[in-house]
């Protein structure tokens, strides 16, 4: 059993200072119990803790980090514009850049805005939705997670669901009386809301694949009914790609499933672990916002600098011939082992591109209720029995894991054994 005194000292630490001990409530292992490594450095698929111990590591900051810890094209293209000044508050040649990068990339986003983190991306492209369209209710996904707006702390995943908190403290009823919550994978639900409310949803937001309640991919002919039911009714579709954006393919969920929103959120990976969010769509809509039309949104370090320096590092990687392709190959191998150890009438290994979830409860898992029937207490055996074999996964039954382009097959395949033993 490998010694994590100085991360539990840190931790004590840290809890006299920060509520719960963290900056972001998932850090805190509250679901898996216990103290949380603090963790010291990243190289590849690799990152050690305060304590010296190695982990595989499949949390990857949640995303950002498709090529691995500090690739060496990024903290290269970092250091440079660091050098030349960290930021302006003006406009600068970086974010045209990676902007375009993102279009030609992600081309239902005609024109597009950047921001500090997914929540503003969110929370500005539905602000952006209810004034370009005059409507004021949108529609969300049970257990699907879109950062911490007031307004769609309702039945959401990730840090909620985890906590078991299907709404936040501090938000009035008021706040959340325009946000509709149905269950994912449900069209008939779509259908009935927008039925319930004819020409008032300004729009829908979803996780193209949802990522948040644990891995939950769309049923075939999911989102190509959302597609259908917003265009019909004058509402606005957003794909919320913070996660799948560049993870599931070039061109995001959207590109990989061949639908085109409206609108769309990324996040992550287009800023290479450092702080970014974006938005962007239709140019009619797009326009709408200050100083050309009447929306308002704004940001101090909006951007900057060296988060565009970082996310062009990343994009160019990523644009590369081939790239995903091997990705996914080297997934399905492991995915395929994994498969071979779990028991069906016992748990679900869900899958998508680099992502997975092995859900402790029968499959398939096709929305909250479901996710939510999993043994979390299996859960939290199997990641302690992982994470003292060197191997970390999220700490959430309702959280994804992420593979990057640093997993190694030999790693994968230790991870694999690590995975049978814990499961045995
Ligand atoms: P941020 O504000 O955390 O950058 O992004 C919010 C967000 C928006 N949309 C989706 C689909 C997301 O997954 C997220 C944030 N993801 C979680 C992990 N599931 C962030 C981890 C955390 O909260 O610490």
């Amino acid at each position: 059993m490998p010694s994590r005194d100085r991360s539990a000292q840190a931790f004590r630490d840290a809890s006299d200072v920060f509520p719960g001990g963290v900056n972001s409530p998932v850090r805190a292992y509250k679901s898996v119990g216990g103290s949380p490594v603090f963790l010291k450095k990243g190289k590849g698929a690799v990152v050690t803790d305060v304590d010296g111990n190695r982990y595989v590591d499949f949390v990857q900051s949640w995303g950002p980090h498709i090529l691995g810890h500090s690739p060496p094209s990024v903290v290269r293209a970092v250091r440079q514009r660091l050098g030349q000044g960290t930021s302006f508050g003006a406009p600068t040649l970086e974010e045209t850049v990676l902007a375009r990068q993102i279009r030609d990339a992600v081309p239902s986003m005609e024109k597009l805005r950047f921001v500090n983190s997914g929540t503003e991306a969110v929370m500005s492209a539905l602000r952006l939705a209810r004034g370009a369209t005059g409507r004021k209710f949108v529609l969300k996904f049970d257990g699907c997670y879109h950062g911490h707006a007031d307004f769609l702390l309702v039945q959401a995943g990730s840090g909620l669901a985890t906590a078991g908190l299907p709404d936040s403290g501090g938000v009035p009823a008021e706040f959340t009386a325009f946000t509709i919550s149905v269950p994912y994978n449900d069209l008939a639900a779509v259908r009935q809301a927008f039925a319930s409310h004819p020409g008032q949803i300004a729009a829908v937001i979803v996780e193209p694949v949802a990522a948040n309640m644990g891995l939950v991919p769309p049923v075939p002919g999911f989102l190509e009914g959302l597609r259908d039911v917003t265009a019909a009714d004058g509402s606005l579709l957003i794909f919320d790609e913070v996660i799948t954006g560049f993870r599931v393919a070039l061109g995001g969920a959207q590109g990989r499933f061949g639908i085109r929103p409206d609108l769309t959120t990324l996040g992550k990976i287009i800023g290479g672990g450092l702080p970014v969010g974006a938005y962007g769509g239709r140019r009619d809509l797009m326009d709408q916002l200050a100083p050309l039309g009447p929306v308002y949104q704004a940001g101090t370090l909006s951007g900057n600098p060296a988060a565009m320096a970082a996310g062009t590092a990343v994009l160019k990687e990523l644009a590369k011939p081939g790239f995903y392709d091997r990705l996914e190959d080297k997934a399905s191998v492991y995915f395929q082992a994994l498969g071979r150890l779990v028991d069906p009438a016992r748990h679900s290994l869900q899958t998508c591109a680099s992502l997975y979830t092995l859900f402790f409860t029968p499959g398939p898992v096709r929305d909250f209720g479901q996710a939510k029937a999993s043994d979390t207490q299996q859960y939290t055996r199997v990641f302690w029995s992982l994470l003292d074999e060197g191997v970390l996964t999220a700490p959430s039954q309702f959280e994804a894991n992420f593979l990057g382009a640093a997993h190694t097959p030999q790693q994968l395949n230790r991870v694999a054994q690590a995975y049978a033993r814990a499961l045995g």
